[in-house]
């Protein structure tokens, strides 16, 4: 390091020359790198923002103006620029710093994120507050192009052209979403950067039609009719002009030099909200993120020469293949299942529907509330849906899920990968209030598998079962069961039996039950007669916001590993042999 070992804050950075930015960018980027190589991250994301970030900070009197991330996962780089430089090898890990965007680390995350298409909401709130106090500072948010198409986004550009209020807006435009970008408004965007080239073109005619002698100055008049009608169709921003925008861009979202001075005339707009549109590459500057910027989008550890993923060797397939390729099978014989998907297809394992089936696949965006009643609709129409959406991300479709589809006792389904507590991602992305939020709603079936080959047995059922219905399933590898070649059918609402013992019952739902079976191994359960009374112990996660980190030790710290079911359960029968040897009084 040279520069960044001096910049512990954004003031340090605002002391360097404008043309000592690329070269702290550059030592950004080699840091991220390297320590992503070894502890994995967002590193795709965050190396295509780090140009942002730096400018951002640089052209913003950051905290006094407001900085507003979408997502959080791309703000590596404002991390390390805010103080958090040394913290960054610590990032989702348990007691390390979080992999998103926490009010509660730092003064410079504005507004808490980890969900998409939040940022502009969130600053729009924030400058009309500012208006409201009479305060003068700068309010900026920061969007990628794919979460500038989900809904909430739109709904605040919507009302943002109507108040007028001073907003900037940075369009981080890398023309991605963890998969490619879909939708009109990403053609939209592509529109724009042709256009680009189209007024490049147009002022290379100009130049030639003048240069003709005599009649060069008439060419070039009876020309320009033609050429503003064609101008005006595909002039950059049209639309978000049209919406009460300014448009300044586009810019080159690698070059700290152009991004400054773009930032800084959209700091001279006072009469209303401008959108700065800036084209970056996911993961600029390693060239094997670079080309293929979709699986980089996240990594774990990798070989900084190579880029080649140094993995550990998986025990048995994840929840999210089985589920994949269990829908592929099922919709190869049932040409009424519809496969949706919210921007997840790898995330999910809808990939393989979408390759397999493209006609009846369905990527919406980071959209998942029209996700849902997009389904719904189908339904009504005869088709069978199947929404695979993370638990957390189904949060967003609630009232699509209560309104347009259990109230309508429509026939959708609902595939919650996640479910439970999900990892270094933390409190934003654990799955942990599907239980809660779907277990109130009528009509719906509930269903969590223990393992991978009931999953398969399951997600049959379900699309055999006429009305909606939900199965939710853990993160990352099955338990190792073999899997049947043909999945059964379920009586729904019916439990199971698993383990025969003296008076100690165990009752676990889903993913818990293999824990249940392993901590009733010990003989002692069958050993102690609970004869005088019935004791219930409820085991799960607190009423409380749980950290990011490794699964196993999350599950752990709340005592839900086998170990942990064990202690509680002998904990429990101790209690009780006390008060057996030492009967209490009832009443006076
Ligand atoms: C509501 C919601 N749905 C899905 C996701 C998962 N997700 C995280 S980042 C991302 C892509 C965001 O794309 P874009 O905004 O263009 O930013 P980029 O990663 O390209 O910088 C998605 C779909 C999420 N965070 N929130």
């Amino acid at each position: 390091m040279g520069l960044l070992e001096n910049i512990n804050s954004p003031a340090d950075l605002r002391r360097l020359p404008v043309e000592q930015l690329q070269p702290v960018a550059d030592e950004i980027r080699q840091y991220i790198l390297e320590t992503m190589s070894r502890v994995g991250g967002h590193t795709g994301a965050s190396l295509g923002a780090i140009e942002l970030a730096v400018a951002l900070h640089y052209a913003f009197d950051t905290p006094h103006d407001r900085l507003v991330w979408d997502v959080g996962h791309q703000a590596y780089a404002h991390k390390i620029l805010t103080g958090r430089r040394e913290g960054l090898p610590t990032i989702k890990q348990y007691g390390g710093i979080s992999g998103f965007l926490r009010r509660d680390e730092s003064e410079y995350d504005t507004f808490g994120a980890g969900h998409a298409s939040t940022s502009l909401s969130a600053a729009l709130g924030m400058a009309i507050a500012r208006d409201k106090k009479g305060e003068d500072h700068h309010v900026v948010a920061l969007i990628g192009d794919a979460s500038l198409a989900g809904g909430m986004a739109m709904e605040a550009i919507n009302q943002a052209g109507h108040l007028k209020s001073r907003l900037i807006v940075v369009l981080n435009d890398n023309e991605m979403s963890i998969a490619p970008a879909v939708g009109a408004l990403t053609g939209y965007l592509n529109r724009i950067r042709g256009a680009h080239q189209y007024h490049r073109f147009k002022e290379e005619v100009e130049e030639k039609l003048l240069a003709i002698p005599s009649v060069g100055e008439r060419l070039h008049h009876a020309a320009k009719t033609v050429k503003d009608a064609i101008a005006a169709a595909v002039l950059p921003g049209a639309l978000v002009n049209e919406l009460g925008f300014k448009y300044i861009g586009y810019v080159d979202g690698h070059n700290t030099r152009a991004l400054v001075a773009a930032l800084r005339e959209a700091q001279q707009i006072k009469d209303g909200p401008v959108i700065v549109h800036a084209l970056t590459t996911k993961g600029k500057g390693h060239p094997r993120a670079e080309n293929d910027y979709y699986r980089w989008h996240a990594t774990g550890p990798f070989d900084l020469q190579s880029g080649e993923a140094i993995k550990s060797k998986a025990a048995s397939p994840t929840y999210t293949t089985v589920f994949g390729n269990t829908l592929a099978e099922l919709m190869g014989r049932d040409e009424k299942i519809v496969a949706l998907t919210a921007a997840m297809p790898d995330g999910t394992g809808i990939c393989t529907a979408l390759e397999q089936f493209p006609d009846r696949s369905f990527d919406v965006g980071i959209a998942e509330q029209h996700c849902v009643t997009f389904a719904a609709g189908m339904s009504c129409e005869g088709l069978k849906p199947v929404c695979a959406i993370y638990s957390t991300f189904l949060q967003r479709g609630f009232d699509q899920l209560i309104h347009d589809v259990c109230i309508q006792n429509l026939n959708v389904k609902f595939c919650l990968d996640r479910g439970g507590v999900a990892g270094g991602d933390g409190p934003t992305h654990h799955g942990l209030l599907d239980i809660a939020y779907l277990r109130g709603v009528p009509n719906i079936v509930l269903m969590a598998p223990k393992d991978e080959a009931e999953m398969r047995d399951m997600l049959f059922t379900m699309v055999e079962h006429v009305g909606p219905a939900a199965m939710r399933y853990p993160r990352g590898s099955g338990v190792g069961v073999p899997i049947d070649v043909e999945p059964k059918l379920l009586e729904i609402g019916k439990g199971e039996i698993l383990r025969d013992g003296g008076e100690i019952a165990i009752v676990a739902y889903g993913s818990m039950v293999h824990p249940s079976l392993q901590a009733a191994e010990n003989e002692l359960l069958e050993e102690n007669g609970l004869q005088d009374k019935v004791r219930v112990v409820r085991m799960g996660i607190p009423d409380r916001l749980v950290t990011h980190g490794d699964p196993k030790l999350l599950l752990a710290k709340y005592g839900l590993d086998a170990d942990g079911i064990y202690t509680r359960v002998k904990e429990s029968i101790d209690v009780l042999d006390d008060r057996r040897a030492k009967p209490q009084k009832i009443g006076r």
